[in-house]
């Protein structure tokens, strides 16, 4: 694996000034969170400061490359390739930047849909990329509060925002997001004792 420095140079290299400094409002914010509900600061910084290196990547380009690394594309990803830049983006810190962690390949791999049963890391980096400090619209500063207080919730929220966001656009929500969210109303229908 690069070193912190040489991560963050090199990244510039993939996403425009603008992206790179939401990148780095996401690890610094994964940071923050991690002392309030803990997780691993280390490996968040690493993921925040990647999880989009392939977000200003061309359609084309995230299928290509999703393919020759034996990604399976699904109807949704296909329809809109935005989406590919995730799991592109946690192939190409393996291959770019050496990164072979697993939980800071999947905190990359996850971070836009989220997925049923994330781990806490995961959910650090699915939240850091909605409230970091240059997202400014109301619902993310809403968040940004209730994340102090409870992650869950945050967590809750601002999925259930997404999905409105992308139903009023008339745009299909990927299977990993509904599997989710519904997962988490049946964990608060039964109060199962959960992690987060
Ligand atoms: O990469 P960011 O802009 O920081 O944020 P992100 O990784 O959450 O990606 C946001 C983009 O992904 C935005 O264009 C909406 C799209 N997106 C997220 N979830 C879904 C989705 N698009 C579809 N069609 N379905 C989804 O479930
Ligand atoms: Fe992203
Ligand atoms: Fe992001």
């Amino acid at each position: 694996m690069d070193t912190i420095e040489k991560i963050k140079s090199k990244v510039r290299g993939y996403i425009s000034e603008k992206r790179f400094i939401h990148s780095v409002g996401v690890a610094n914010t994964a940071v923050y969170l991690s002392k309030i509900w803990g997780g691993n600061s280390g490996k968040l910084f690493v993921a925040g400061i990647l999880h989009d290196v392939a977000r200003d990547m061309s359609a084309e380009k995230l299928i290509e490359i999703a393919e020759k690394n034996g990604y399976r594309i699904d109807e949704v990803e296909y329809a809109n390739p935005v989406l590919l830049h995730a799991p592109v983006g946690a192939i190409i810190a393996k291959s770019d930047f050496g990164i072979t962690d697993e939980e800071i390949l999947n905190c990359i791999r996850y971070h836009t849909t989220g997925r049923k049963d994330m781990s806490l890391n995961e959910v650090i980096i699915y939240v850091s990329d909605f409230i970091e400090p240059s997202r400014n619209f109301p619902d993310a500063e809403r968040v940004r509060a209730i994340a102090d207080k409870n992650l869950r919730e945050a967590l809750l929220e601002e999925t259930y925002f997404n999905v409105c966001y992308l139903m009023n656009k008339r745009m299909p929500i990927h299977r990993r997001t509904i599997e989710m969210f519904n997962d988490f109303l049946k964990k608060e229908l039964t109060k199962t004792q959960i992690k987060i």
